[in-house]
C-alpha cells in the first residue's frame, strides 16, 4: 500500500511540476560558465596572464586564499563535461573565450594553440548536438593591456578589443551563431573600479586604504563608456562583414538585481527606479535609446562621459538580443541624508538610493550562500515585464540564473548532493519565466549558472553554484547533485 501511495504521489507531483513542454517550441535550455572560472591550465599552450591572474595571486584579495590556476580543469576535461550536459538533455552551453589564449599580450600575433583549443571545444559540443553560446569577454583582460594603457580606462582598448573579437568571428563564426560581447559590464565597472573587490582592484574609497590607485567617483563611468563604444564597434563589424555569411546574432549580458521599493512612498518608488537606471539603464538605455538615463545625466553631471552624435548613432540599436543574468532582489529606499555619498564619494552613492536585501530587519526572501543572493522567484516575471514595457519587448535570453551553497568542511559529499533548495530555486524562477512568456515577453532561452561548482571570483572555492558537485579534495571528480535529476526530468521530451 505504501508503494502505491508513493507512486500516486509521484504521478501527482510530476503533473504539477513545470517542464520543457510549458515553454514555446525551440526555446533553448543550457548551462553557463566562464573561461577563468573553469579552464585552469593558466600557463599552458602559450596563454598569457590576465588581470584576474594578477588579482587572484595578490595576497588578501580572495576569501579562501585560493587561485584559479587549476580551477575545475575544463581545459583538459571538456569532453567529459560535455557528456554531463548531454546526460541532462541540455540544448546549449554558454562559455567564454580567454582573450590571452588567442592573444597572449592582448594584441599582435595570434596564438594558434589557443585557437585550436576553442575549435576542439566547439566541435565537441556540436558533435553532441549542443549549441555553443560564446561570451567574448568575461572579465579576463590581458594584463599586458592593463600595463600598457590602464585597460578599460583608455579609449585605446576599443580597437584592440574589436580586433580580438573580429578574430573570434573569423575563426569560430562558421559554427558559433550566438555571440555575447560582454558579461556584466556593470559588475566589473563597479567591483573593479569603485569598491576594488574585483580585478583590477582600483578604488579611492576610505582614503585608499583598500586600493593603491583609482578614483571611485569617475573611473567606473569611463570604463562603462569604453565598454559601450567597444561593443558598438564590434556589433558594427559583425553586421557589416560576418552576419550575412555566418547567419548569427549578437548581444550582451547584464547583471540585473530587481529593486522593490522599501515602502509605498513616492520617494522610495522613485529611488527604486533610479537604482535600476544606474544598473541596467546605464547600459541598456544607450543601446536602445542612444543616451544614458536622464537620472544619471543629472546626478552624475560632468563626471559622466558624453557620446558624440556619431558614437551615439553607432551605439543605438547595436544588439540583436539582451542577455540577462538574474539572481536576486533587493529593497530600494531614498537616500535622504546622503551620508554614504559624503563618506564614500563613489559611483554607487550617485543613484541616491540605498539598496539592501532587508527592510528594517525583515529579509526579502530566503538566502543562498552568497551574502547578496536572496531567493525571490516572482521578480523574474516582474523584471521580464519591466524590460518588455520599457524597451519595446526585445529578444531576451536569461544568460544566467542560479544559486550557491557553501563549502563546509563538515558536510559529506552525500549531503552536499541533496540540493532541494536549488531545485526549489529553479522551479520557482522557471515558473515565473514561463508566466512572463505567457504575458507576452519575448524570451528565447535560459541558462543555469552553473554546470559545475567552480572558482567564484573573490569568494574562491567557498561558493558552490554547480548542478554538479566538484570534489576539490579528490582529483576534481564531478558528482551529480539532485538538481541534475530534476533537470533531466524537466528536459526530457514529452
Ligand atoms: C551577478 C549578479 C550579482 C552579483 C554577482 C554576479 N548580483 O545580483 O548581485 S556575478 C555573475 C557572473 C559569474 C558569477 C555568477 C555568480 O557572471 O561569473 O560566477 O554571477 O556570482
Amino acid at each position: 500500500a505504501a508503494m502505491v501511495i508513493t507512486l500516486m504521489l509521484q504521478v501527482a507531483m510530476c503533473k504539477s511540476e513545470i517542464s520543457r513542454a510549458d515553454f514555446p517550441n525551440g526555446f533553448t535550455f543550457g548551462t553557463a560558465s566562464s573561461a577563468f572560472q573553469y579552464e585552469g591550465a593558466v600557463k599552458e599552450d602559450g596563454r598569457g596572464p590576465s588581470v584576474w591572474d594578477t588579482f587572484s595571486h595578490t595576497f588578501g584579495k580572495i576569501l579562501d586564499f585560493s587561485n584559479a590556476d587549476v580551477a575545475v580543469d575544463q581545459y583538459h576535461r571538456y569532453e567529459e563535461d560535455i557528456q554531463l550536459m548531454k546526460d541532462m538533455g541540455m540544448d546549449a552551453y554558454r562559455f567564454s573565450i580567454s582573450w590571452t589564449r588567442i592573444f597572449p599580450n592582448g594584441t599582435g600575433e595570434i596564438n594558434q594553440a589557443g585557437v585550436d583549443y576553442y575549435n576542439k571545444l566547439i566541435d565537441a559540443l556540436l558533435a553532441k548536438g549542443i549549441e555553443p553560446y560564446v561570451t567574448i569577454y568575461h572579465w579576463d583582460l590581458p594584463q599586458a593591456l592593463e600595463d600598457k594603457y590602464n585597460g578599460w580606462l583608455s579609449a585605446d582598448i576599443i580597437n584592440d578589443f574589436a580586433n580580438y573579437a573580429e578574430i573570434c568571428f573569423q575563426k569560430f563564426g562558421d559554427r558559433v551563431k550566438h555571440w555575447i560581447t560582454f558579461n556584466e559590464p556593470h559588475t566589473f565597472a563597479t567591483q573593479g573600479y569603485d569598491v576594488g573587490l574585483q580585478a583590477p582592484g582600483r578604488c579611492s574609497i576610505v582614503l585608499h586604504l583598500f586600493c593603491r590607485a583609482g578614483n571611485s567617483a569617475t573611473e567606473p563611468y569611463i570604463v562603462a563608456h569604453n565598454v559601450l563604444r567597444s561593443h558598438a564597434l564590434v556589433a558594427d563589424i559583425y553586421r557589416k562583414k560576418y552576419k550575412a555569411a555566418q547567419g548569427g546574432s549578437l548581444g550582451i549580458a547584464f547583471d540585473v538585481i530587481w529593486y522593490e521599493p522599501a515602502t509605498n512612498t513616492k520617494e522610495d518608488i522613485e529611488a527604486a527606479q533610479r537604482a535600476q537606471d544606474f544598473q541596467l539603464g546605464w547600459f541598456l538605455d544607450p543601446l536602445m535609446f542612444g543616451d544614458y538615463p536622464a537620472s544619471m545625466r543629472s546626478r552624475v553631471g560632468n563626471r559622466l562621459p558624453k557620446f558624440t552624435p556619431s558614437e551615439a548613432a553607432l551605439v543605438k540599436g547595436s544588439l540583436d538580443f539582451v542577455g540577462i543574468n538574474h539572481y536576486t532582489t533587493f529593497y530600494a529606499r531614498d537616500n535622504k541624508t546622503n551620508l554614504i555619498g559624503v563618506l564614500l564619494h563613489d559611483t554607487v552613492a550617485d543613484s541616491g538610493a540605498v539598496t539592501l536585501p532587508f527592510n528594517g530587519t525583515k529579509a526579502i526572501g530566503k538566502r543562498a550562500n552568497s551574502i547578496w543572493l536572496y531567493i525571490v522567484p516572482q521578480s523574474m516575471r516582474t523584471l521580464m515585464n519591466y524590460i518588455r514595457q520599457k524597451y519595446g519587448n526585445p529578444t531576451v535570453y536569461i544568460t544566467e540564473n542560479g544559486m550557491d551553497d557553501g563549502n563546509s568542511p563538515f558536510t559529506s559529499i552525500k549531503d552536499a548532493l541533496k540540493d532541494e533548495k536549488r531545485i526549489g530555486y529553479h522551479s520557482g524562477y522557471l515558473s515565473n519565466l514561463q508566466a512572463a512568456i505567457k504575458d507576452g515577453c519575448n524570451v528565447k532561452g535560459y541558462f543555469v549558472w552553473s554546470l559545475l561548482d567552480n572558482w567564484e571570483w573573490a569568494a574562491g572555492y567557498s561558493s558552490r553554484f554547480g548542478l554538479y558537485f566538484v570534489d576539490y579534495k579528490n582529483n576534481l571528480k564531478r558528482y551529480p547533485k539532485q538538481s541534475v535529476q530534476w533537470f533531466k526530468d524537466f528536459l526530457k521530451p514529452s
